[in-house]
């Protein structure tokens, strides 16, 4: 075969081509062992020196072209393969966004932290305690002896005997805390965490819910101290035209005890539904710790003195956000909890 046969031969092959296959084809054809370039060189043995240059010489330039040509075709087939690509891939970042649904933090933790960093302001430590407690630090130190009848009303839930339960308030963390001063000094402490009651499963009680308690131990402690640190709460929580009042109550663990009102935030003290006509609405329990706490807990109650308080986290996030139902908090449904976010800014 001749080189213009074979120049001809490929410029017929190319003109069809659409595929990277087919080059590779093409390439075996031309250059391949058998291939028709390969081909030329076939006899030169044979030959003499003179015609075998002159073979050598075409069959070289031959290979030269044959490989410019597919070189050339392979890049103007992945020009188009590229285009192409281009075209059915194509991102229209004009298009609008599909929204991704997140979370957000828990109302609750929200509201616990919240409380945490008002409290550290004051010079509040916060504590942490076993949630799986002794009878002893979660009754009997608080004042609470075997038999008494505000242990009926708080349906505890036991795991071992009389002796561990699971806690029924945070305040054994606080017992423990006094215990473990060893040098007898001032406390500033919150415990917030879980307490389980055997409460009735309906909306607005759970058998396991959140509490912030505190307490105070220094010189000089009176009702009016309590006042003061409730005053602060309310209104960083309730709004700067909050005002608050005491109810005489009874806790064990305090002598003497009172409720925590703070004025309705709803009608001001108007009346209204949520405060159910009454103009106050009842957030937390407080007292001056009971010298018997006091002595259990190694501090002596001729010297120091204190205050300690108790606020359901659930209770206080209800209020704040005027959720209704309790479940809401123990959730992870996104349509609920991500409200919460625009009624905090509304
Ligand atoms: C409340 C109400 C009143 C309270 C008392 C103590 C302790 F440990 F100091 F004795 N801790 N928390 C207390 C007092 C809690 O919750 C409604």
């Amino acid at each position: 075969m001749k080189k213009e046969d074979i120049l001809n031969s490929l410029e017929k092959d190319i003109e069809n081509i659409s595929t990277q296959k087919e080059i590779i084809d093409l390439k075996a054809k031309y250059l391949g062992k058998k291939g028709m370039v390969t081909e030329l060189t076939k006899n030169m043995r044979d030959l003499s020196d003179e015609k075998r240059r002159e073979v050598g010489k075409i069959s070289n330039e031959v290979k030269k072209l044959v490989t410019e040509k597919l070189i050339e075709i392979e890049n103007k087939l992945q020009a188009m393969e590229l285009t192409k690509k281009l075209e059915t891939e194509k991102i229209d970042v004009t298009l609008p966004g599909i929204e991704l649904p997140f979370g957000t933090s828990n109302i609750l933790e929200k509201l616990i932290e919240d409380l945490e960093n008002l409290f550290m302001g004051m010079g509040y430590d916060v504590e942490e305690g076993p949630e799986v407690e002794k009878d002893l630090y979660n009754f009997e130190l608080l004042n609470l002896p075997k038999g008494h009848p505000a242990r009926d009303a708080q349906d505890t839930f036991y795991t071992k005997d009389d002796i561990l339960l699971l806690r029924s308030q945070t305040s054994p963390v606080q017992v423990r805390t006094m215990l473990k001063t060893t040098e007898k000094e001032p406390i500033r402490i919150i415990c917030p965490g879980k307490v389980y009651r055997r409460d009735d499963d309906d909306a607005t009680h759970s058998h396991q819910f959140t509490q912030i308690e505190g307490l105070l131990i220094d010189k000089n402690i009176s009702l009016a101290d309590l006042k003061g640190t409730f005053d602060v709460v309310a209104k960083h929580l309730f709004g700067s035209d909050r005002e608050t009042r005491f109810r005489p109550s009874f806790y064990p663990f305090t002598e003497p005890s009172v409720e925590l009102d703070i004025s309705c935030f709803n009608c001001g003290g108007k009346g209204c539904h949520i405060c159910k006509g009454t103009g106050w609405i009842t957030v937390g329990g407080a007292g001056l710790v009971h010298p018997k706490v006091l002595e259990n807990g190694g501090y002596d109650s001729n010297i120091w003195g204190g205050f300690a308080f108790g606020f359901g986290a659930e209770r206080l996030a209800m209020l704040k956000y005027g959720i209704t139902d309790v479940r809401t908090f123990y959730t992870t449904d996104l349509r609920n909890t991500n409200t919460f976010d625009r009624r905090e800014s509304e």
